[in-house]
Protein backbone atom coordinates (compact mmCIF):
# COMPACT_ATOMS: atom_id res chain seq x y z
CA UNK A 1 0.00 0.00 0.00
CA UNK A 2 1.66 3.46 -1.30
CA UNK A 3 0.95 6.65 1.37
CA UNK A 4 2.49 9.49 -0.29
CA UNK A 5 0.58 12.10 -1.97
CA UNK A 6 -0.54 12.23 -5.09
CA UNK A 7 1.60 14.77 -7.24
CA UNK A 8 -0.25 18.43 -8.07
CA UNK A 9 -2.92 18.41 -10.87
CA UNK A 10 -0.53 20.08 -13.25
CA UNK A 11 1.59 17.50 -13.24
CA UNK A 12 -0.92 14.43 -13.46
CA UNK A 13 -2.18 16.18 -16.25
CA UNK A 14 0.90 16.15 -17.97
CA UNK A 15 1.36 12.10 -17.87
CA UNK A 16 -1.31 12.49 -21.23
CA UNK A 17 -0.73 13.24 -24.42
CA UNK A 18 -1.82 16.81 -24.76
CA UNK A 19 -0.29 18.50 -27.42
CA UNK A 20 -0.08 21.92 -25.42
CA UNK A 21 2.46 22.64 -22.67
CA UNK A 22 0.55 25.42 -20.30
CA UNK A 23 -2.94 25.35 -19.43
CA UNK A 24 -4.79 25.93 -16.34
CA UNK A 25 -6.63 23.28 -14.26
CA UNK A 26 -9.81 23.91 -12.03
CA UNK A 27 -12.41 21.54 -10.37
CA UNK A 28 -15.30 20.90 -12.41
CA UNK A 29 -18.53 19.24 -12.42
CA UNK A 30 -20.90 17.72 -9.11
CA UNK A 31 -20.68 14.05 -9.09
CA UNK A 32 -20.73 12.19 -6.04
CA UNK A 33 -18.27 9.84 -6.57
CA UNK A 34 -15.41 11.05 -9.05
CA UNK A 35 -13.65 14.23 -8.87
CA UNK A 36 -13.53 16.19 -12.30
CA UNK A 37 -11.41 18.99 -13.61
CA UNK A 38 -11.38 21.15 -16.20
CA UNK A 39 -7.96 21.39 -18.37
CA UNK A 40 -8.44 24.69 -20.74
CA UNK A 41 -4.81 25.31 -22.45
CA UNK A 42 -3.20 28.78 -22.20
CA UNK A 43 -2.45 28.83 -26.08
CA UNK A 44 -4.00 31.47 -28.94
CA UNK A 45 -6.89 28.89 -29.57
CA UNK A 46 -8.37 27.53 -26.11
CA UNK A 47 -9.00 23.71 -25.64
CA UNK A 48 -10.50 22.19 -23.30
CA UNK A 49 -10.13 18.66 -21.69
CA UNK A 50 -11.50 16.41 -18.61
CA UNK A 51 -9.42 15.35 -16.29
CA UNK A 52 -10.88 12.83 -13.67
CA UNK A 53 -9.56 10.88 -10.66
CA UNK A 54 -11.34 7.79 -10.22
CA UNK A 55 -12.89 6.61 -7.09
CA UNK A 56 -11.01 3.30 -6.60
CA UNK A 57 -12.83 2.71 -3.28
CA UNK A 58 -16.10 2.42 -5.22
CA UNK A 59 -14.68 1.22 -8.68
CA UNK A 60 -12.64 -1.64 -6.94
CA UNK A 61 -10.60 -3.06 -10.77
CA UNK A 62 -10.29 0.30 -12.36
CA UNK A 63 -8.01 -1.40 -15.28
CA UNK A 64 -10.94 -3.38 -15.75
CA UNK A 65 -13.23 -0.07 -16.19
CA UNK A 66 -10.98 1.61 -18.60
CA UNK A 67 -10.52 -1.39 -20.58
CA UNK A 68 -14.87 -1.74 -20.69
CA UNK A 69 -14.71 1.79 -21.36
CA UNK A 70 -11.88 1.44 -24.56
CA UNK A 71 -14.26 -0.91 -25.41
CA UNK A 72 -17.32 1.17 -25.46
CA UNK A 73 -16.06 4.27 -26.93
CA UNK A 74 -14.55 2.11 -29.72
CA UNK A 75 -17.90 0.47 -30.64
CA UNK A 76 -19.54 4.07 -30.61
CA UNK A 77 -17.31 5.68 -32.37
CA UNK A 78 -17.44 2.70 -35.24
CA UNK A 79 -21.50 2.63 -35.02
CA UNK A 80 -21.46 5.98 -35.40
CA UNK A 81 -19.92 6.57 -38.55
CA UNK A 82 -22.30 4.18 -40.01
CA UNK A 83 -25.47 3.90 -37.96
CA UNK A 84 -28.19 5.60 -38.95
CA UNK A 85 -28.35 7.84 -35.75
CA UNK A 86 -30.79 10.38 -34.86
CA UNK A 87 -28.66 13.43 -35.20
CA UNK A 88 -25.47 14.01 -36.86
CA UNK A 89 -23.73 16.07 -34.09
CA UNK A 90 -24.44 12.76 -31.92
CA UNK A 91 -20.87 11.77 -30.40
CA UNK A 92 -19.11 9.72 -27.61
CA UNK A 93 -16.38 11.19 -25.53
CA UNK A 94 -12.68 10.13 -26.66
CA UNK A 95 -10.45 9.36 -23.78
CA UNK A 96 -7.14 10.80 -24.38
CA UNK A 97 -4.27 8.51 -23.49
CA UNK A 98 -1.08 8.76 -21.76
CA UNK A 99 2.28 9.10 -23.62
CA UNK A 100 3.07 5.15 -23.03
CA UNK A 101 -0.56 4.89 -24.94
CA UNK A 102 -2.47 3.62 -21.76
CA UNK A 103 -6.12 4.60 -21.25
CA UNK A 104 -5.20 5.65 -17.24
CA UNK A 105 -2.57 7.01 -15.05
CA UNK A 106 -1.81 5.78 -11.83
CA UNK A 107 0.14 8.23 -9.46
CA UNK A 108 2.69 7.07 -6.69
CA UNK A 109 -0.57 7.84 -4.01
CA UNK A 110 -2.08 4.69 -6.02
CA UNK A 111 -4.73 7.21 -7.31
CA UNK A 112 -6.20 6.50 -10.85
CA UNK A 113 -6.36 9.05 -13.08
CA UNK A 114 -7.91 9.32 -16.93
CA UNK A 115 -7.97 12.47 -19.52
CA UNK A 116 -11.24 12.69 -22.41
CA UNK A 117 -11.76 15.92 -24.86
CA UNK A 118 -14.01 18.10 -23.67
CA UNK A 119 -17.15 18.01 -26.21
CA UNK A 120 -17.15 21.48 -27.74
CA UNK A 121 -20.10 23.70 -27.19
CA UNK A 122 -21.45 21.49 -24.49
CA UNK A 123 -23.27 21.82 -21.23
CA UNK A 124 -25.17 19.67 -18.60
CA UNK A 125 -27.97 20.22 -16.08
CA UNK A 126 -28.56 18.93 -13.00
CA UNK A 127 -32.51 19.64 -13.10
CA UNK A 128 -34.15 19.81 -16.63
CA UNK A 129 -36.42 23.12 -17.44
CA UNK A 130 -37.81 22.31 -20.71
CA UNK A 131 -39.73 19.70 -22.57
CA UNK A 132 -37.16 19.96 -24.93
CA UNK A 133 -34.89 18.85 -23.36
CA UNK A 134 -36.57 16.34 -21.84
CA UNK A 135 -36.79 15.12 -25.37
CA UNK A 136 -33.66 15.56 -25.86
CA UNK A 137 -32.39 13.47 -23.23
CA UNK A 138 -34.92 10.39 -24.20
CA UNK A 139 -33.48 10.46 -27.47
CA UNK A 140 -29.77 10.21 -26.23
CA UNK A 141 -30.43 7.05 -24.57
CA UNK A 142 -32.98 5.91 -26.44
CA UNK A 143 -29.49 6.02 -29.27
CA UNK A 144 -26.88 5.22 -26.83
CA UNK A 145 -28.85 1.90 -26.11
CA UNK A 146 -29.37 1.57 -29.88
CA UNK A 147 -25.90 1.91 -30.69
CA UNK A 148 -25.19 -0.88 -28.11
CA UNK A 149 -27.66 -3.65 -28.81
CA UNK A 150 -25.06 -5.57 -30.68
CA UNK A 151 -22.42 -5.33 -28.38
CA UNK A 152 -22.60 -8.88 -26.16
CA UNK A 153 -23.65 -8.44 -22.92
CA UNK A 154 -20.80 -10.69 -21.30
CA UNK A 155 -18.50 -8.58 -23.84
CA UNK A 156 -17.75 -6.15 -20.97
CA UNK A 157 -16.98 -6.22 -17.10
CA UNK A 158 -19.24 -5.62 -13.99
CA UNK A 159 -17.69 -2.51 -12.71
CA UNK A 160 -19.94 -2.78 -9.39
CA UNK A 161 -21.04 -6.22 -9.33
CA UNK A 162 -25.01 -6.17 -8.38
CA UNK A 163 -25.26 -2.29 -8.85
CA UNK A 164 -28.87 -2.15 -9.47
CA UNK A 165 -29.52 -5.15 -7.74
CA UNK A 166 -32.62 -5.04 -5.28
CA UNK A 167 -32.11 -8.21 -3.44
CA UNK A 168 -28.34 -7.06 -2.26
CA UNK A 169 -28.90 -3.83 -1.88
CA UNK A 170 -32.34 -4.21 0.60
CA UNK A 171 -29.51 -6.86 2.09
CA UNK A 172 -26.99 -4.02 2.27
CA UNK A 173 -29.67 -1.70 4.05
CA UNK A 174 -30.63 -4.38 6.69
CA UNK A 175 -27.12 -5.07 7.58
CA UNK A 176 -26.54 -1.20 8.22
CA UNK A 177 -29.86 -1.42 10.30
CA UNK A 178 -28.45 -4.01 12.47
CA UNK A 179 -25.31 -2.65 12.65
CA UNK A 180 -26.20 0.81 13.07
CA UNK A 181 -22.48 1.81 13.59
CA UNK A 182 -23.58 5.95 13.48
CA UNK A 183 -26.19 4.98 16.06
CA UNK A 184 -28.50 6.56 13.50
CA UNK A 185 -31.35 4.23 13.35
CA UNK A 186 -33.84 5.64 15.80
CA UNK A 187 -33.63 8.81 13.62
CA UNK A 188 -35.40 6.69 10.68
CA UNK A 189 -38.26 4.64 11.72
CA UNK A 190 -40.44 6.40 9.10
CA UNK A 191 -38.53 5.65 6.15
CA UNK A 192 -37.66 2.27 7.49
CA UNK A 193 -41.54 1.54 7.74
CA UNK A 194 -41.72 3.25 3.97
CA UNK A 195 -39.00 0.49 2.89
CA UNK A 196 -40.91 -2.61 4.50
CA UNK A 197 -44.32 -1.62 2.57
CA UNK A 198 -42.39 -1.51 -0.79
CA UNK A 199 -40.19 -4.30 -0.09
CA UNK A 200 -42.39 -6.77 -2.33
CA UNK A 201 -43.36 -4.61 -5.74
CA UNK A 202 -39.75 -3.78 -6.24
CA UNK A 203 -38.06 -7.30 -5.53
CA UNK A 204 -41.45 -8.89 -7.57
CA UNK A 205 -39.23 -6.33 -10.90
CA UNK A 206 -35.74 -7.56 -9.72
CA UNK A 207 -37.23 -11.32 -9.97
CA UNK A 208 -38.54 -10.79 -13.15
CA UNK A 209 -34.87 -9.84 -14.17
CA UNK A 210 -32.97 -12.73 -12.38
CA UNK A 211 -35.43 -15.22 -14.27
CA UNK A 212 -34.47 -14.11 -18.00
CA UNK A 213 -38.09 -12.36 -18.27
CA UNK A 214 -36.15 -9.31 -18.79
CA UNK A 215 -32.98 -9.64 -21.10
CA UNK A 216 -29.53 -8.34 -20.38
CA UNK A 217 -27.95 -6.05 -22.66
CA UNK A 218 -24.94 -3.65 -22.60
CA UNK A 219 -26.88 -0.54 -20.58
CA UNK A 220 -25.42 3.13 -19.01
CA UNK A 221 -26.60 2.09 -15.46
CA UNK A 222 -26.28 5.93 -14.27
CA UNK A 223 -28.39 7.90 -16.47
CA UNK A 224 -28.97 10.95 -14.26
CA UNK A 225 -29.96 13.96 -16.74
CA UNK A 226 -26.54 15.32 -16.04
CA UNK A 227 -24.92 12.65 -18.01
CA UNK A 228 -26.10 14.02 -20.99
CA UNK A 229 -24.26 16.87 -22.57
CA UNK A 230 -26.52 19.29 -24.70
CA UNK A 231 -25.66 22.13 -26.97
CA UNK A 232 -25.32 25.12 -24.88
CA UNK A 233 -27.45 27.17 -26.98
CA UNK A 234 -30.00 24.73 -29.12
CA UNK A 235 -29.85 22.36 -26.02
CA UNK A 236 -29.51 19.57 -29.01
CA UNK A 237 -28.30 16.33 -27.70
CA UNK A 238 -25.04 15.78 -28.20
CA UNK A 239 -23.28 12.94 -26.14
CA UNK A 240 -23.84 10.67 -23.30
CA UNK A 241 -21.04 10.99 -20.36
CA UNK A 242 -19.87 8.95 -17.58
CA UNK A 243 -19.22 5.38 -18.68
CA UNK A 244 -17.86 3.96 -15.69
CA UNK A 245 -20.74 2.24 -15.32
CA UNK A 246 -21.56 0.92 -18.52
CA UNK A 247 -22.20 -3.12 -18.04
CA UNK A 248 -24.73 -5.58 -18.02
CA UNK A 249 -28.17 -4.57 -17.32
CA UNK A 250 -31.24 -4.01 -18.68
CA UNK A 251 -33.17 -1.05 -20.16
CA UNK A 252 -35.44 -0.46 -17.39
CA UNK A 253 -32.89 0.57 -15.11
CA UNK A 254 -31.74 3.28 -18.10
CA UNK A 255 -34.90 4.43 -18.43
CA UNK A 256 -36.13 4.47 -14.40
CA UNK A 257 -32.92 6.52 -13.58
CA UNK A 258 -33.27 8.53 -16.16
CA UNK A 259 -37.04 9.28 -15.48
CA UNK A 260 -35.84 9.63 -11.77
CA UNK A 261 -34.10 12.85 -12.50
CA UNK A 262 -35.67 14.43 -15.42
CA UNK A 263 -39.80 14.59 -14.34
CA UNK A 264 -38.80 16.40 -10.73
CA UNK A 265 -39.41 19.65 -10.45
CA UNK A 266 -36.50 19.73 -7.59
CA UNK A 267 -33.21 19.12 -6.59
CA UNK A 268 -31.99 15.50 -5.97
CA UNK A 269 -31.48 16.57 -2.50
CA UNK A 270 -34.56 18.52 -2.09
CA UNK A 271 -35.13 19.50 1.25
CA UNK A 272 -38.88 21.66 0.66
CA UNK A 273 -40.89 18.67 0.04
CA UNK A 274 -43.38 20.20 -1.31
CA UNK A 275 -40.99 21.29 -4.17
CA UNK A 276 -40.75 18.03 -5.03
CA UNK A 277 -43.78 16.88 -8.25
CA UNK A 278 -43.79 15.02 -10.80
CA UNK A 279 -43.46 17.06 -14.28
CA UNK A 280 -46.28 14.51 -16.77
CA UNK A 281 -44.94 17.17 -19.63
CA UNK A 282 -41.46 16.13 -19.11
CA UNK A 283 -42.09 12.39 -18.43
CA UNK A 284 -44.13 12.28 -22.00
CA UNK A 285 -41.03 14.32 -23.76
CA UNK A 286 -38.48 11.87 -22.54
CA UNK A 287 -40.84 9.40 -23.34
CA UNK A 288 -41.45 10.23 -26.74
CA UNK A 289 -37.90 10.69 -27.57
CA UNK A 290 -36.36 7.56 -25.78
CA UNK A 291 -39.11 5.05 -27.43
CA UNK A 292 -38.38 6.78 -31.02
CA UNK A 293 -35.22 5.34 -30.85
CA UNK A 294 -35.57 1.97 -29.04
CA UNK A 295 -39.06 0.65 -30.13
CA UNK A 296 -37.53 -1.32 -32.68
CA UNK A 297 -35.65 -3.34 -30.23
CA UNK A 298 -37.70 -3.63 -26.99
CA UNK A 299 -39.34 -6.53 -25.72
CA UNK A 300 -43.06 -6.05 -24.72
CA UNK A 301 -42.51 -6.85 -21.57
CA UNK A 302 -39.63 -4.66 -21.29
CA UNK A 303 -42.07 -2.59 -22.51
CA UNK A 304 -44.38 -3.39 -19.98
CA UNK A 305 -42.60 -2.43 -17.63
CA UNK A 306 -41.12 0.68 -17.67
CA UNK A 307 -43.70 2.85 -16.03
CA UNK A 308 -42.81 0.93 -12.98
CA UNK A 309 -38.75 0.93 -13.43
CA UNK A 310 -39.09 4.77 -12.49
CA UNK A 311 -40.58 3.79 -8.97
CA UNK A 312 -38.17 0.59 -8.98
CA UNK A 313 -34.68 3.35 -9.49
CA UNK A 314 -36.18 6.16 -7.40
CA UNK A 315 -36.49 3.65 -4.46
CA UNK A 316 -33.26 1.85 -5.22
CA UNK A 317 -31.47 5.54 -4.61
CA UNK A 318 -33.30 6.42 -1.54
CA UNK A 319 -32.71 3.44 -0.16
CA UNK A 320 -28.46 3.74 -0.92
CA UNK A 321 -28.39 7.37 0.07
CA UNK A 322 -30.25 6.03 3.52
CA UNK A 323 -28.05 3.15 3.83
CA UNK A 324 -24.85 5.09 3.22
CA UNK A 325 -26.41 7.42 6.19
CA UNK A 326 -26.81 4.43 8.45
CA UNK A 327 -22.66 3.29 7.24
CA UNK A 328 -21.44 6.96 8.30
CA UNK A 329 -21.25 8.57 5.23
CA UNK A 330 -19.00 6.14 3.65
CA UNK A 331 -19.90 6.05 -0.03
CA UNK A 332 -21.14 8.81 -1.28
CA UNK A 333 -19.84 12.38 -0.87
CA UNK A 334 -21.63 15.08 1.34
CA UNK A 335 -21.68 18.50 1.77
CA UNK A 336 -23.11 18.57 5.20
CA UNK A 337 -24.22 16.19 8.16
CA UNK A 338 -27.34 14.45 7.47
CA UNK A 339 -27.46 15.01 3.49
CA UNK A 340 -27.89 11.50 2.94
CA UNK A 341 -30.33 11.39 4.67
CA UNK A 342 -32.00 14.32 2.96
CA UNK A 343 -31.43 13.25 -0.39
CA UNK A 344 -33.33 9.74 0.90
CA UNK A 345 -35.70 11.68 2.18
CA UNK A 346 -36.22 13.35 -1.37
CA UNK A 347 -36.08 10.35 -3.20
CA UNK A 348 -38.72 8.95 -1.23
CA UNK A 349 -41.24 11.86 -1.08
CA UNK A 350 -40.54 11.58 -5.35
CA UNK A 351 -41.32 7.88 -4.98
CA UNK A 352 -44.84 8.97 -3.44
CA UNK A 353 -45.45 11.28 -6.01
CA UNK A 354 -44.81 8.60 -8.93
CA UNK A 355 -47.29 6.14 -7.18
CA UNK A 356 -50.34 8.88 -7.47
CA UNK A 357 -49.72 9.36 -11.06
CA UNK A 358 -48.97 5.58 -11.82
CA UNK A 359 -51.77 5.33 -13.89
CA UNK A 360 -50.98 7.80 -16.51
CA UNK A 361 -47.43 7.33 -16.51
CA UNK A 362 -48.43 3.54 -17.27
CA UNK A 363 -50.87 4.74 -20.14
CA UNK A 364 -47.97 7.53 -22.07
CA UNK A 365 -46.08 4.19 -22.37
CA UNK A 366 -49.27 2.40 -23.88
CA UNK A 367 -49.82 5.20 -26.16
CA UNK A 368 -46.32 5.97 -27.27
CA UNK A 369 -45.81 1.80 -28.17
CA UNK A 370 -48.74 0.98 -29.76
CA UNK A 371 -47.80 0.01 -32.88
CA UNK A 372 -45.23 -2.46 -31.32
CA UNK A 373 -46.45 -5.89 -32.34
CA UNK A 374 -44.81 -8.75 -30.57
P1 LIG B 1 -19.17 12.16 -12.35
O1 LIG B 1 -18.95 10.68 -12.32
O2 LIG B 1 -18.44 12.83 -11.28
O3 LIG B 1 -20.61 12.51 -12.44
P2 LIG B 1 -18.92 12.96 -15.15
O4 LIG B 1 -18.13 12.10 -16.11
O5 LIG B 1 -20.38 12.92 -15.25
O6 LIG B 1 -18.42 12.64 -13.68
O7 LIG B 1 -18.40 14.45 -15.34
C1 LIG B 1 -18.77 15.51 -14.48
C2 LIG B 1 -19.30 16.67 -15.30
O8 LIG B 1 -18.29 17.09 -16.25
C3 LIG B 1 -20.52 16.34 -16.16
O9 LIG B 1 -21.72 16.50 -15.48
C4 LIG B 1 -20.38 17.29 -17.33
O10 LIG B 1 -20.91 18.57 -17.00
C5 LIG B 1 -18.89 17.43 -17.49
N1 LIG B 1 -18.36 16.53 -18.54
C6 LIG B 1 -18.00 15.24 -18.40
N2 LIG B 1 -17.49 14.75 -19.54
C7 LIG B 1 -17.49 15.76 -20.43
C8 LIG B 1 -17.05 15.91 -21.78
N3 LIG B 1 -16.47 14.89 -22.44
N4 LIG B 1 -17.20 17.11 -22.38
C9 LIG B 1 -17.77 18.15 -21.71
N5 LIG B 1 -18.19 18.08 -20.43
C10 LIG B 1 -18.07 16.91 -19.79
C1 LIG C 1 -23.61 8.51 -8.28
O1 LIG C 1 -21.10 9.77 -9.79
P1 LIG C 1 -22.49 10.19 -10.05
O2 LIG C 1 -22.88 11.38 -9.29
O3 LIG C 1 -22.74 10.29 -11.55
C2 LIG C 1 -23.85 7.02 -8.31
C3 LIG C 1 -25.15 6.69 -9.05
C4 LIG C 1 -26.29 7.43 -8.42
C5 LIG C 1 -25.99 8.91 -8.35
C6 LIG C 1 -27.07 9.64 -7.61
C7 LIG C 1 -21.00 4.74 -9.11
O4 LIG C 1 -23.43 8.96 -9.60
O5 LIG C 1 -25.41 5.31 -8.99
O6 LIG C 1 -27.44 7.26 -9.19
O7 LIG C 1 -24.72 9.16 -7.69
N1 LIG C 1 -22.74 6.36 -8.95
C8 LIG C 1 -22.14 5.31 -8.38
O8 LIG C 1 -26.96 10.98 -7.88
O9 LIG C 1 -22.52 4.83 -7.32
MG1 LIG D 1 -21.93 12.35 -14.01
Amino acid sequence: MKHTESPPIQDIAKQFAIPEKQFSCHPYGSGHINDTYLIQSLGEVETRYLLQRINHHVFKDVPALMQNMGKVTSHLQEKLQTADKFSRHFTTITLLPTHSGKLYFQDQAGQYWRMQHFVPHSISYDVVTTAAQAYQAGKAFGTFQALLKDLPADGLQQTIPDFHNMESRLRQFQQACDADPAGRKGQIAEEIAFVEKRKPAMSALYQQVKEGAIPLRITHNDTKFNNVLLEETTHEALCVIDLDTVMPGVVLYDFGDAVRSIVNTGAEDESRQEKIQVNLSFYEAFAEGYLTETLSFLTAKEIERLAFSAQYMTFIMGLRFLTDHLAGDVYYKIRHQGHNLQRARAQFTLLTRMEDLYEPMKAIIHQRSQHKGD
